[in-house]
């Protein structure tokens, strides 16, 4: 490894160890790391071909995969190897390690799951390509001044990504616009533009089982480089620009979670990596097939929400203007191929395109789908309709072209059959089932958090990396001292090293003994960053009121990015701001209670932040977390959860033991029944003074006394609507957070309570998810499996 190291360094670097910098010696390590997988990677589609395997083709706009150095080599089983050479070679593991820059291709949630299921699928051995955009600039990088969100765009690219590999032969052209001729029964698409996509590979091997699949990203290229003949002219600018017309479709990542941005550009990111997708597995399967009626025993399909929801029509397109199949034939053979994830119910996010612009960009699609509809309404008269109001709804689309919809967590699959999709799912009373998101244990526990990692594996061997459920077993540790206090340790560690790294970054010291409770998510207003800092005030007030009460101390931790545009959520991050800037100079509270906001929050913080927290915040209005994984993730790590009857929240409940949960608001079906009720949100802020004294706080400027209306707007906000019951919730929350600060009292009751949750987390494992998946919805088997079998 030491060698191999030190001639990367020389060869692929040009790099001698004198003058190596973190990242020269980063980039040898990674590349060096590379080469062990490419036998493993070279050897599974060997593999999969010679089985004739049935391949899972996930399609994402978002793969919110972060850092990949340490599970490159954990998964590889290197990690011993790798701090040993470099140990010898007077580097630092650790600090070549937080070199590599975040891949921050996803927003939230849906992005980190399908980086969780890459994770997955290659220790499952089950054959699968990832399929995503290779953006130049991920998600912004958040700063703040004067407590402000500022944005600034992302550069992972700026330096050499090492874990892809560049394939300039696995290209296809991608094309927009122009018109549709139908002659003598054959249709042909004459398009006004195109571009290239190329692919960029990067290897997921699984953990310690030798299989590899590909995450292949597409770049989007011009055809031709530039125009000559503008540039001989001298029209410099004309002469480079089709080139940036092209590269701008995989320039950078739409910012919006749970928002459905509308743009004519994120509708050709759609149809670009989708019908790149498309052609490269019509191409892999047409190598060694000819019947395209056999298709769907070959290939699985799964439609990250409705973003690629075009799959469905250029599916259709491929079969039948390429390959001569009957459309009605055509349409049933798409549907057996494809599978639709829904990832939420909230309106602003179920996408439509007005039927004008999708007509103007895909003329032959847009054809297709009146198809669709006209096939759907024949087979199904009163279906609902996916062309309405001049909008092609994508959801509608998508469940019409699916074998299988699924909703991602139990309670949301029973709203997605009871609203969205209510209709349809009454004439296709099989199509909607259940697949409750998971999170992968190799990142989520084995690689972010060491010290309860060794501690369990001591314990009970390393079975339970790829076999979470075997956690059941630290159930009976809890009688165990010397293990309950090894626990505990390992905790209070994590706590110190938090601290140590936000002194350094925010300034602010903090007390590892106080009670870590961390939210850290997107904001949004539905999962309610604003009830929790109300409850920081209003506990503020309490302890200035009463400052001999045996006050328990906290921390509280707020993590997240607001979209650029989302004009409510960026004034909540500046209360959340200036709060903190008031209560931590408080010398009343000093040593009580902190509030920390470190900046740019992304999955490297994550893995910073989960391990040392005590309190999860869970706290969204019930119905509109859809699932939520950060949850699982901190109750995997030994946290507490305080939360909602949302999502999987619910399932988390129930597997941790109610007596393990902080529960506290209404249920989704008292929310919908309050809303009806005129004026709710008076009436609750009137029937209760502590929360009336916390807005009338913020009304008058107590954290802006320089800027005294500064949140007038958001105090208005919660009187006269607050959609999201922040008010209704608000008294039953600040109870249940005392609870929590009672519990937190009795450490030893607290951290037995902390095992239940570590032990009882086994069922979240994405491994699970994803079994699943491969049985419900794509009937795929690991070859190895099969052979296992037959052997
Ligand atoms: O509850 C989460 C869920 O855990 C949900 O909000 C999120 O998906 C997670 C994974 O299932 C989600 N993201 C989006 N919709 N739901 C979304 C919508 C549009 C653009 C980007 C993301």
């Amino acid at each position: 490894m030491k060698d191999d190291i030190l001639n990367r360094l020389q060869f692929s670097l040009g790099k001698d160890a004198d003058h190596a910098s973190v990242y020269d010696w980063r980039m040898a390590v990674s590349l060096t790391v590379r080469d062990q997988m490419v036998d493993t990677w070279f050897n599974s589609t060997k593999e999969a071909y010679a089985a004739s395997s049935k391949r899972v083709y996930y399609l994402s706009m978002e793969f919110l995969i972060g850092r990949l150095i340490e599970d490159m080599i954990s998964n590889l089983q290197l990690e011993d190897t790798v701090r040993g050479a470099l140990t010898d070679l007077g580097q630092d593991f650790d600090e070549i390690v937080h070199d590599e820059p975040d891949a921050a291709l996803g927003n939230g949630g849906l992005g980190r799951l399908a980086a969780c299921f890459m994770d997955s699928l290659a220790t499952l051995g089950i054959p699968a390509f990832g399929y995503g955009i290779r953006y130049e600039h991920g998600l912004f990088e958040q700063s703040f001044a004067q407590g402000q969100q500022v944005e600034r765009p992302e550069t992972w690219l700026n330096q050499r990504h090492a874990w892809e590999f560049e394939r300039p032969e696995v290209q296809f052209p991608i094309c927009f616009g122009g018109h549709v001729d139908h002659h003598d029964g054959k249709t042909t698409w004459h398009p006004s533009e195109k571009v290239l996509a190329t692919a960029y590979d990067t290897p997921v091997i699984g953990w310690k089982n030798e299989w590899g699949n590909t995450l292949r990203l597409w770049s989007a290229e011009p055809v031709s480089q530039f125009d000559l003949d503008s540039f001989n002219r001298g029209d410099y600018l004309a002469a480079g620009r089709s080139e940036a017309l092209a590269r701008t479709i995989s320039r950078v990542l739409y910012p919006d979670d749970t928002t459905d941005s509308g743009k004519e550009l994120r509708l050709k990111q759609e149809y670009f990596f989708t019908a790149a997708s498309i052609q490269d597995l019509m191409r892999r399967y047409l190598q060694d097939h000819d019947d395209l009626r056999q298709l769907p025993e070959h290939v699985a399909i799964q439609l990250n929400d409705t973003h690629p929801a075009i799959a469905g029509p250029e599916l259709v397109r491929v079969l039948v203007d390429e390959h001569g199949i009957d459309m009605a034939e055509a349409i049933p053979l798409a549907r057996a191929c494809l599978a639709y994830t829904n990832h939420t119910l909230l309106p602003e996010a179920l996408e439509k395109w007005g039927e004008w612009l999708l007509g103007r960009i895909l003329p032959r699609h847009l054809e297709i789908i009146r198809i669709i509809e006209e096939t759907q309404q024949r087979e199904h008269p009163g279906s609902p309709r996916i062309l309405e109001h001049g909008d092609v709804r994508m959801g509608e689309l998508a469940f019409i072209m699916a074998h299988k919809v699924n909703g991602v967590s139990a309670l949301h699959t029973e709203l997605v059959k009871e609203t969205v999709f209510a209709d349809l799912h009454r004439i296709h009373p099989t199509r909607i089932i259940n697949q409750t998101n998971g999170i992968t244990p190799r990142r989520w526990l084995y690689n972010c958090n060491p010290g309860l990692r060794d501690l369990i594996t001591d314990a009970m061997g390393d079975g339970w990396v790829a076999d979470l459920e075997q956690l059941t077993a630290l159930k009976a540790k809890r009688d165990d001292a010397a293990f309950m206090q090894a626990f505990q340790a390992s905790k209070r560690d994590n706590k110190a090293a938090l601290s140590n790294w936000i002194g350094q970054t925010c300034g602010i010291a903090l007390d590892p003994d106080a009670m870590f409770d961390v939210q850290i998510k997107r904001i949004h207003e539905y999962k309610r960053q604003l009830m929790n800092l109300l409850e920081t005030v209003a506990l503020w007030n309490d302890m200035r009121d009463n400052p001999d009460h045996d006050w328990t101390p906290r921390v509280k931790i707020f993590g997240g990015k607001a979209a650029p545009g989302y004009y409510m959520a960026k004034d909540i991050i500046r209360l959340i701001n200036d709060v903190a800037e008031v209560i931590n100079n408080d010398p009343a509270t000093k040593g009580r209670l902190k509030i920390v906001y470190p900046p740019n929050y992304n999955v490297t913080m994550a893995e910073r932040l989960i391990p040392a927290s005590d309190l999860s915040e869970q706290i969204s209005t019930a119905g509109k977390e859809a699932s939520g994984t950060g949850n699982m993730k901190f109750a995997l790590n030994g946290a507490l959860t305080i939360g909602t009857l949302d999502g999987a929240n619910v399932e988390i409940r129930e597997h941790v033991g109610s007596e393990n949960f902080f529960l506290f608001g209404l249920t989704a079906a008292e929310v919908m029944e309050r809303r009806q009720h005129h004026g709710y949100a008076r009436a609750a802020i009137e029937a209760s003074p502590r929360l009336q004294r916390v807005l009338g706080q913020i009304a008058e400027g107590r954290f802006a006394p320089h800027d005294t209306g500064r949140y007038h707007g958001v105090v208005g906000m919660l009187y006269d609507h607050d959609y999201f019951l922040v008010t209704c919730d608000f008294d039953s929350y600040f109870d249940a957070q005392r609870r929590a600060d009672n519990a937190y009292q009795n450490a030893d009751n607290w951290a037995a309570m902390a095992l239940m949750n570590t032990a009882s987390m086994g069922w979240f494992s994405s491994d699970r998810t994803i079994k699943g998946y491969a049985r419900d919805i794509w009937n795929a088997h690991p070859p190895r499996a099969a052979m296992d079998r037959s052997a």
